[in-house]
């Protein structure tokens, strides 16, 4: 049985957010407001089929992509990038490489103790992300 990322998730804590922003190149004034916004995560899982859905009062970011099959992600509202991402199940942890600009770029998800994990990596900072159920 593979994981189950699917919900709605709520933001509950989150750690180096504000040093990923600055290594993506966001500037100050959005870095201020972004690290101050609520996020819900909305995944929907359908076998290797996904789609996420990063939402606040301020901007969303949205996509959807199948494991195993490369896409073009243009990271719309974040920094703008354009970047070749490829998603793959690591064990229980599904893993997205991001290539473009910006080094040893990508994320993880998984679950742990109910809750949703997210880190996010930009050259060497690591953020991670902690969401409960909403
Ligand atoms: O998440 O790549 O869950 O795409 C922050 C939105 C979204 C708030 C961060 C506004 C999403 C920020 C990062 C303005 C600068 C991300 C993936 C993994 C799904």
């Amino acid at each position: 049985m593979p994981t189950d990322l699917s919900g709605k998730w709520i933001l509950e804590t989150s750690d180096k957010f504000e040093e990923y922003l600055k290594k993506l190149d966001v500037d100050f004034a959005t870095r201020k407001i972004a690290i101050s916004l609520s996020q819900t995560k909305v995944v929907s899982q359908d076998g290797d089929d996904f789609e996420f859905k990063t939402l606040s009062t301020f901007r969303n970011y949205e996509h959807s992509f199948t494991v195993g099959l490369e896409f073009d992600e243009f990271t719309k509202g974040l920094d703008n990038r354009n970047v070749k991402s490829l998603v793959k199940w690591e064990e229980d942890k599904l893993v997205c490489t991001q290539r473009g600009e910006k080094v040893n770029r990508g994320w993880k998800h998984w679950i742990e103790g109910g809750k949703l994990y997210l880190e996010l990596t930009c050259e060497d900072v690591i953020c991670i992300q902690v969401f409960k159920r909403k």
